[in-house]
């Protein structure tokens, strides 16, 4: 009864580290501790994802009607919603529109631009006190602040987290997949923590991993030994183990890009991309495949194989990715499936940032196809 066991054990995210951990005797378990609480992050955003996808008119007009009346007679018919005629209880309702005011929808006029920027800021906000109360982190950097977050004394820890509490920000009024990425450093102790320690080669990397809100939440995670893949289960509300050491294919049939900068592109990327369309060996063409969102494009290309690429060009000469908290964990991952990374002049996971928001251009993938795109640089030179 091979199922029946399988469906009894099942290997939850903190199981998994829980083990990884026990490898190492001299750990006291302060990593599993940290991944709990960006998992704590991860599952927040995925619950207010779906709460501004599903019902998002819906909220927004009960919020408003809920507000702006505030009584507790408040119903459905008391509001301006003209689809639906019949009454919601109160309490219903007064759950539906405290749902709109945690994922900050409430009062809102300006239903577009606003509510869109408010769930980044709600995600940062989620994650900095997420990872500042886990008392294992130290320095935090995360796409929406300009500046990174030195944790205070008494809450200090020895990692340092760089992240994009939520990506591909464009794609979240239409409902297509966005995600979290991360990757953790850990500081060398004994001096007062300064910007050196995240202005690291990204082959320092402890840990890094993304969370896809997505037709399912996805937890993609390498500690550096593999990577795996969690499926959030919502009615345990558990990561389980369903993507055991995730391979990419050494070759792939797909290509991804946004084809609509190609008047900017360099020789070697310009050349790449024709060579996907046009083989020059008698393969067939690739095919292509461009979300929009970096976590959904690269875990299609980790599951399925090929490339994705956000190269340099002539406007954008580093490209539009950064180095940090996309680059690097995407890199980090690649590597670890057995995958390429390369900026167009080196391996990216070599690469020392400057600055913390610094930029790259990126060529990530399956083996074969990512050497393909360094031979064509190196021509180049
Ligand atoms: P964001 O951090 O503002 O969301 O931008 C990052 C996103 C990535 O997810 C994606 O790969 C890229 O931007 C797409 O950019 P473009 O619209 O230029 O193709
Ligand atoms: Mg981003």
């Amino acid at each position: 009864h091979a199922a029946d066991a399988h469906r009894t054990d099942l290997m939850t995210m903190t199981r998994y580290v829980l083990n990884e951990q026990s490898k190492h005797p001299e750990s006291r378990g302060d990593f599993t501790i940290l991944l709990s609480h960006i998992v704590l992050g991860c599952k927040f955003v995925c619950s207010a994802v779906n709460k501004v996808l599903l019902p998002n008119l819906f909220l927004s007009a009960f919020a408003e009607s809920c507000i702006y009346n505030s009584s507790s007679t408040c119903t459905l018919e008391t509001c301006s919603w003209p689809f639906m005629n019949y009454v919601i209880h109160d309490s219903v309702f007064r759950h539906i529109a405290g749902l709109a005011n945690i994922i900050g929808l409430a009062g809102e006029t300006n239903v577009q631009g606003e509510e869109q920027k408010k769930l980044d800021v709600l995600s940062n906000e989620v994650f900095i006190k997420a990872l500042v109360s886990s008392g294992r982190t130290c320095i935090l950097v995360s796409e929406e602040d300009e500046e990174a977050t030195f944790v205070e004394t008494s809450k200090r820890g020895r990692y340092c987290v760089v992240f994009d509490p939520l990506d591909g920000s464009s794609n979240i009024d239409c409902g297509v997949s966005i995600g979290t990425i991360f990757g953790i450093y850990m500081v060398n102790d004994s001096h007062e923590p300064t910007l050196d320690e995240v202005l690291q080669p990204g082959k320092n990397m402890l840990a890094a991993g993304y969370c896809m809100y997505g037709s399912s939440c996805t937890f993609v995670l390498s500690t550096g030994r593999g990577v795996h893949g969690f499926t959030l289960d919502p009615s345990l509300g558990e990561f389980i183990l369903t993507h055991p050491d995730i391979k990419i294919p050494k070759k792939g049939k797909i290509y991804s890009v946004n084809e609509g900068n190609a008047k900017n592109w360099d020789g070697p990327t310009t050349k790449y991309v024709e060579k996907c369309k046009f083989p020059e060996d008698g393969s067939s063409p690739k095919s292509l495949r461009y979300i929009g969102s970096m976590v959904a494009d690269v875990h299609r290309t980790l599951l399925y194989g090929g490339v994705f690429l956000y190269p340099g060009d002539k406007k954008s000469p580093n490209g539009k990715l950064r180095v940090l908290y996309e680059v690097f964990p995407m890199s980090f991952l690649m590597e670890q499936a057995g995958g390429q990374a390369f900026t167009g002049k080196q391996r990216a996971l070599d690469l020392v940032p400057k600055k913390i928001h610094e930029r790259s251009p990126i060529f990530l993938g399956s083996y074969d196809d990512v050497e393909e795109i360094k031979a064509l640089y190196a021509a180049e030179e």
